[in-house]
């Protein structure tokens, strides 16, 4: 469809200078895709105090409505910034621009995005990130990679939450990964429990581990 086209074309032009901008100071914009209720939030307040030892932190919310999520990320004592999208379905490039010219990020920042909870048009809506992590609870079913082939393969890695439920639900994830395999055979999995604590030491390095160099001139800029 034409219009669709076009709001696709006009976002992609605002991604790109969103990624040059996350370029030229050395961030890592890393966007977080899910259905509602997967964990997005759980998953970051976990981390967070632990990543904040190491790096500057920020955190944009997507939600439809509410600033709540952002309050649970502020109370970690990392700067997040509310998007309400009201009747939107996802966050836009347009949006991202706005969010980090407010929050003004430090050279080297680790940039959480999460997304409105939505396994479709986050898929298609370039926000300039270096990655999308797509995150799949396990009450959610094993066969949503099929199902929702767009998110799974635009994404590089995969948290497979809420492990700590397995025992009580019909989950393959034998399954479930090589559905996702199958997308995209690239695909990370990071099988974690957000609320038990498994595997989110390997869910904080695979963030680390994705950190750009911070540019000569950046750090220039920042040492006083
Ligand atoms: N059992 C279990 N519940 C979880 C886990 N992670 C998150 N939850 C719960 O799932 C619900 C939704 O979590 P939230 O982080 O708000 O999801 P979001 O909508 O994706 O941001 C909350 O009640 C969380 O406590 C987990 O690993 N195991
Ligand atoms: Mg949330
Ligand atoms: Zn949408």
């Amino acid at each position: 469809m034409r219009v669709e086209r076009d709001i696709l074309a006009a976002n992609d032009a605002l991604a790109v200078r969103n990624r040059a901008l996350f370029a030229t100071r050395g961030i890592l914009a890393v966007n977080l895709v899910s259905s509602p209720g997967s964990g997005k939030t759980t998953l970051l307040t976990r981390i967070l105090d632990d990543l904040a030892r190491w790096v500057p932190l920020a955190v944009i919310e997507g939600d439809q409505q509410t600033s709540l999520d952002a309050e649970r990320i502020r109370a970690t004592g990392v700067p997040a910034i509310q998007v309400n999208t009201g009747k939107g379905c996802h966050l836009d490039a347009a949006m991202v621009a706005r969010a980090v010219a407010t929050l003004d990020p430090a050279d080297g920042t680790v940039l959480f995005i999460e997304n409105v909870g939505n396994l479709v048009c986050p898929a298609a809506f370039d926000l300039g990130e270096a990655h999308k992590v797509v995150v799949l609870s396990v009450t959610e079913g094993d066969d949503k990679p099929l199902k929702y082939p767009d998110m799974f393969h635009a994404a590089d890695a995969m948290v497979l939450n809420k492990i700590d439920l397995l025992p009580h639900v019909t989950f393959d994830v034998d399954r479930c990964v090589a559905h996702a395999r199958r997308i995209n055979p690239a695909l990370e999995v990071l099988p974690v429990s957000a609320t038990r604590g498994d595997g989110l030491e390997a869910w904080r390095d695979w963030v680390l581990s994705r950190r750009p160099a911070v540019p000569r001139h950046a750090s220039e800029r920042t040492a006083s």
